[in-house]
């Protein structure tokens, strides 16, 4: 794949002047503040944008300046517009109509812009940077090298992208690039980081809060205390009016019990249709777990979406996490005897 460099977007985005800006499914902080930095910065440079996001914005980004300018749908009159797609892994996850990647009279050109590992390079014009901690220090990039317009709202929203990717400069993804880009904001930008942790974190609704309670109480452990998980099923999700996007950090609180190196969530999202959130320890690689079943995502932090019957799901996926955390430890003894 040609990674494609900082200096070719750039010129791509100078000499265009009509955006479609689009991210993936069940967007988080980095798809809503990259999309939302990027479409900012390039309206003030005097370029029409759609920036588009089919599901709406939850709750904890209502409080991003400009968000209101996000449209779920993409009008039918639009055409000869340059399609930019940011902190998507692979053409499934976007969530746009299919004609943005398709029609290629309308849409002439595709940029990929993000920071997965497993990115395929889908666009037309890559730019994949799986060292960044999140797309919104790529953005960053792009915009501060390339001199376009930057505020307090385009900054937030990268600062939004950055701190939500990395746990709030907690994962193992918190790199000197990130702080210090988090710093450059806060200090020319007066950007408030008290302010953005609290909207993000303390939006909840009651009612997802009870599911949790909920949710806790399916909590299991492995024997070797290793891998612990929860489960939602249908029954549940519908006790509650909650929206699936709400449950996205209850898995944490798997991951975060001493000694458990994968903690796991299995959402029963539709019957027979279950999604699995992955979280994992030092050394434990979940983007690899997550892949042998058709999922993907970070070292940390991945997803994968598998169809059958939940209990089902459950056992075999158990079985295979923990056969894989005994065959690592396995070989990290032998590594360790290698090397004595
Ligand atoms: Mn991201």
């Amino acid at each position: 794949m040609n990674s494609g460099e900082y200096h070719q977007i750039i010129d791509f985005l100078k000499t265009h002047d009509r955006f479609i800006l689009g991210s993936h499914i069940n967007p988080d902080g980095d798809a809503i503040g990259s999309l939302l930095a990027l479409g900012l910065s390039l309206q003030m440079a005097g370029k029409q944008v759609k920036m588009l996001l089919p599901e709406g914005i939850p709750a904890s980004f209502h409080f991003l300046d400009g968000v209101e300018l996000i449209s779920p749908t993409l009008s039918s009159g639009i055409s000869q517009a340059m399609v930019v797609c940011v902190d998507c892994a692979e053409k499934s996850r976007l969530n746009a109509p299919p004609e943005l990647l398709q029609d290629k009279a309308r849409f002439p050109l595709v940029v990929n812009v993000d920071h997965h590992i497993s990115n395929d390079g889908f666009g037309d014009l890559n730019l994949v940077r799986p060292y960044a901690s999140a797309t919104g220090e790529i953005v960053y990039r792009l915009l501060t090298a390339g001199g376009f317009p930057m505020d307090k709202r385009v900054a937030t929203a990268i600062y939004t992208a950055i701190a939500t990717d990395t746990g709030f400069f907690r994962y193992s993804n918190t790199s000197g690039e990130a702080l210090y880009i988090a710093a450059q904001l806060v200090q020319e930008y007066q950007v408030a980081p008290a302010y953005i942790s609290e909207r993000v974190h303390e939006e909840k609704s009651y009612e997802s809060i009870k599911l949790l309670g909920e949710v806790l109480s399916t909590l299991q452990l492995s024997k070797d205390r290793k891998v612990s998980w929860m489960k939602i099923n249908q029954a549940l999700l519908g006790k509650y009016p909650v929206e699936l996007e709400e449950t996205n950090g209850f898995v944490t609180y798997a991951n975060s019990i001493q000694g458990v190196l994968v903690g796991l969530l299995f959402k029963e999202v539709k019957p027979n249709e279950v999604k699995i959130s992955w979280r994992s320890k030092e050394p434990v690689d979940v983007s690899v777990l997550a892949a042998h079943f058709g999922g993907g995502g970070h070292a940390r932090a991945a997803g994968c979406t598998i169809s059958g019957a939940l209990e089902d799901i459950i056992e075999q996926v158990l079985a295979f996490v923990e056969e894989y955390i005994q065959e690592s430890v396995k070989t990290d003894r032998n590594l360790a005897e290698a090397g004595r």
